[in-house]
Formats: structure tokens, sequence, C-alpha cells
């Protein structure tokens, strides 16, 4: 009887092969009052797009066994509310590392297991308004994963990183004006020049880089042009969206046109004021929302989101990320709103998989392609169906 009622959505499109040429990841989040099966994001989003490697922000098991064989490169990470445990305890790191890792691993050979690449220690521990909730733990963690993944032998094959906020970083503030006369000297603009990480984390900072250099991992930063955007009255919307006529910032001997190379140039210049200048780099989080607030719109996120891909592939950055994941892959109607109603729309994608602009991902001018044939997760079939319904998006039959 349910075989009658299942709601199933027909898309005529013609399955594209499509490359990819850049580094280039998203953020896979679960948090959907009705998540298209994992299965189906894997072959019909992931594969069918040739995107090669995903975040995750858990270790979701039904997500890991879906990736298995795939090839897919995978960051797995362990929640915020696991630091102090695993800070205190190297048996629980152990069951961890066993539990959501190694387990993914046990069917061997090449095209059988989880490619899973690193480990992320918490998700953006050192928020500043985290205060001291995560990060007196997030060393001791990392370090007891690590000797976790020594244990299981995987030290070979999977690294262990820590996903810091941007807010990490701060600029001296007696000294932010912007150098260009023809900008209000009152204004205040973050200079790269006068960047480096927040004086209340110094200790922790310099010991989180000295564990990565030795485990030849790379210090991995969210970027969030939104909310600087958001927090910025003086930089146009221009230069947010790698507008190449945007009004520049003058730092020094330095200009910059665009958010993202003033965000790299604050990494570099606070990493080598630390004395670890060449640390490779890895972007954890870089988007734009489509909805929830003035300018989050799917044209604008169209733009930026072109302009990110073109200007990955330029010369012109001073330190190119290693590998880059876009936040995110799909809308995810169960995230938190507390930091604004943005939060459930970041995805590339509708929480069903059609996309909402098109980027090229190394396809070329060629279109996206859209899940199909979507068979909801079968749980809340009613419930889906009216809303469905109400929201007159779907066909339910
Ligand atoms: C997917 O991307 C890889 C790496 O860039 C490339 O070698 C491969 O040919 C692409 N596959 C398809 C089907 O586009
Ligand atoms: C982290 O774990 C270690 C080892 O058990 C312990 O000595 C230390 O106090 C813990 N750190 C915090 C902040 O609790
Ligand atoms: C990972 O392993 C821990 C410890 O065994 C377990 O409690 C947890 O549910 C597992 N899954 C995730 C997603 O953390
Ligand atoms: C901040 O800028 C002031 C004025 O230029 C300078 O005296 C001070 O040393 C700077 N502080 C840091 C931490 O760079
Ligand atoms: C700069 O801003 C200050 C305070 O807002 C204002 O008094 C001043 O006239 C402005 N100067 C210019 C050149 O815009
Ligand atoms: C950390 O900051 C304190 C005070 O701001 C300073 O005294 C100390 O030297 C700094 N430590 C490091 C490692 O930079
Ligand atoms: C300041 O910015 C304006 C507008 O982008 C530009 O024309 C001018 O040359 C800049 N001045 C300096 C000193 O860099
Ligand atoms: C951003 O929002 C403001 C206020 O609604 C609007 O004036 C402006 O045109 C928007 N910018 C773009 C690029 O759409
Ligand atoms: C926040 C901020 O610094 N705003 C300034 C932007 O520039 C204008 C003049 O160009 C100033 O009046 C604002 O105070």
């Amino acid at each position: 009887m349910r075989s009658n009622h299942r709601p199933v959505i027909l898309l005529l499109l013609s399955p594209l092969l499509f490359s990819l040429t850049t580094a280039l990841g998203f953020n896979w989040g679960t948090s959907s009052s009705h998540p298209l099966p994992p299965s189906k994001v894997v072959t019909g989003l992931l594969r069918a797009n040739n995107i090669t490697k995903v975040k995750l922000a858990d270790a979701n098991a039904d997500v890991l066994e879906s990736l298995s064989g795939t090839g897919i490169s995978v960051i797995v990470g362990v929640p915020n509310e696991m630091l102090e445990t695993l800070n205190s305890s190297k048996k629980a790191a152990e069951s961890w590392v066993h539990d959501n890792v190694t387990r993914y691993f046990s069917g061997g050979g090449v095209g059988s297991g989880v490619r899973i690449e690193y480990i992320a220690i918490g998700d953006e521990p050192f928020l500043l308004s985290y205060g001291q909730q995560f990060q007196p733990f997030v060393i001791g963690a990392a370090m007891n994963i690590q000797l976790a993944l020594i244990t299981a032998k995987l030290t070979n094959k999977i690294k262990v990183i820590v996903p810091c906020s941007f807010d990490v970083f701060e600029y001296n503030s007696t000294n932010v004006l912007n150098s260009n006369s023809t900008v209000n000297s009152s204004s205040t603009i973050p200079l790269p020049s006068k960047a480096h990480f927040r004086n209340d984390l110094n200790k922790t900072i310099t010991e989180l880089l000295f564990f990565l250099k030795k485990q030849g991992s790379p210090f991995v930063v969210d970027f969030n042009p939104f909310s600087s955007f958001q927090q910025s009255k003086n930089l146009s919307i221009d230069y947010f969206l790698f507008h190449p006529k945007a009004r520049a910032i003058t730092d020094g001997h330095n200009k910059y046109n665009n958010f993202f190379d003033a965000s790299i140039d604050t990494m570099v210049t606070s990493l080598s004021k630390t004395g670890f200048g060449e640390m490779e780099i890895i972007i954890g989080r870089i988007g734009w929302p489509t909805d929830g607030a003035i300018n989050a719109t799917t044209a604008i996120a169209e733009k930026f989101m072109k302009g990110l891909v073109d200007h990955l592939h330029s010369k012109d950055i001073k330190k190119h990320p290693l590998e880059t994941y876009i936040f995110s892959l799909l809308d995810e109607d169960q995230r938190s709103i507390t930091t604004g109603n943005i939060e459930r729309h970041w995805g590339l994608f509708t929480f069903d998989g059609q996309a909402k602009y098109n980027v090229d991902l190394g396809q070329g001018s060629k279109e996206l392609v859209n899940a199909h044939n979507v068979d909801y997760l079968p749980s809340k079939w009613g419930f889906l169906c009216w809303r469905w319904l109400a929201w007159e998006y779907f066909i339910c039959f």
C-alpha cells in the first residue's frame, strides 16, 4: 500500500559526464527533516557531478556506508560535545576511531572501504562565542585521536585536523585604519598586515600548530564572506563577489580587491607571525546563502560561487589552499537558526537535490545534474506529502 503513495519526482534530465579539475569539495550535512537517502546523494549528486571530496559534520553510519567503495575522499568529524571525553580518555578515543573510522576500512582493498582522509577534531571549537567551553580539550582530544590512529595503523592514511572559525584571527585594533585616503579614516576595515591569532588562543594555537606540523597536517579555517559582508559597512558587495572593479583596500604595498585574497593574507600573516608561515591550508567552509537575509539570494550566491571557482583557478592567489570545501551541498531545514534564518539556505542544491543555480564544477558550460527519481527516506510520508503540497513545489503521487 505504501508503494502506491510513494512520492516520486521525475525530472527530464539526461545524465551528463562531468569533470572536476580543482580540489573542490562540499560540506554534506544531514540536519534535514526529509533527507535524501545517502545512496541517492552519492550516486545522483556526487558521482553524477564528479564531486570527489566531502566533509561531514560527524561520522553518520548511513552516510559512510553509502560512500563505501566510491573512492570519494571524506573528512569525518568529531562533535564538539565529545572533546572533553576524548581529551581525558585514550580508551574513548580508541573506541571512537574503531567505531567511526576503522570499521569502514575493514573491507580492505581499493574499491571497498571508505576513503577517509581526515578526522576533524570538533567543529569550530575556538569560536569566540563558545568561550572556554571546548578550547581546553581540543589539543588533548587531537593527541588521543592521533594515538588511536597509531594503534589502528592508520596514520599513513588519515590525518587529524582542527577546523577553525575565522574569528581565531584578530587585527591590531589601534591600527586597522584604511590607508587609502579616499576612504574615511574612521572606517574600520581590517588590514591583513595587522592580523594575528587572538591573544586568548596564543598558547593553544601554538600547541596546535606544532601538533599539525609534526603530523604533516594542514591548518583548516572556515571563511565566512557573508557575515563579513554584513558587518563591513564600508566594503561594497562587489568586493565579496570577486567583481574585478571592486574598490580595493590598500594595505601598505598590498592591494586587495576581493575579500578572499585579504582573508588568505590574514591567515598567512598570522601563521607567519607565529612561525608557521609555510604550513599548508585548507578552507573548511566557504559559501553564500540564498535566503534568510538581505542580499542572501540565489542570483547573488551564483555570482559569488562563479567568482570563487574562477578565482580558485587563478594564479594570483598568494597561497593556494590544498582543498576548498563549499558550504554547502544541500539545504538543511533542521539547522539551528539561533544565528539567523540564513542557516537553512546554504545549499548549492535544494534539500531534494535540485541545483539552485549553475556553477562550473569541472563540467564547463553544461548544467549540473539534479537528483532524479527522488525517493525520500520513508519515515515521514504523510507529513511530507502535506508539506510538499502546501509549498506547491512537488508532485506527490
Ligand atoms: C572526474 O574528475 C576527474 C579528476 O578531475 C577526471 O579525471 C575524470 O575524468 C572526471 N570524470 C568525469 C566523468 O567527468
Ligand atoms: C585533559 O586530559 C588530561 C589527561 O587526562 C587531563 O590531565 C587534563 O586535565 C584534561 N584537560 C582538561 C582541561 O580537563
Ligand atoms: C562514534 O563512536 C563513539 C564511541 O564509540 C560512539 O559513541 C558514537 O555514537 C559514534 N558515532 C558518531 C557519529 O560519533
Ligand atoms: C598595534 O599597533 C600599535 C600602533 O601602531 C603598535 O604600537 C603595537 O605594537 C601594535 N601591536 C601589535 C600586537 O602588533
Ligand atoms: C569621516 O567621518 C567622520 C565621522 O563620521 C566625519 O566627521 C568626516 O566628515 C568624514 N570625512 C570624510 C572625508 O568623509
Ligand atoms: C601570549 O600572550 C601573552 C599576553 O598577551 C604574552 O605575554 C605571551 O608572550 C604570549 N605567548 C605567546 C606564545 O605568544
Ligand atoms: C584609493 O582608492 C581609490 C578608489 O579605488 C583609488 O582611485 C585611489 O587610487 C586609491 N588611493 C591610494 C592611495 O591607493
Ligand atoms: C543588497 O541589498 C540592498 C538592500 O536591500 C540592496 O539595495 C542592494 O541592491 C543589494 N545588492 C545586490 C547586489 O543585490
Ligand atoms: C562603519 C564605518 O566605518 N562606517 C564609515 C564608512 O565610511 C563613511 C564615510 O565614507 C563613514 O561616515 C562611516 O562612519
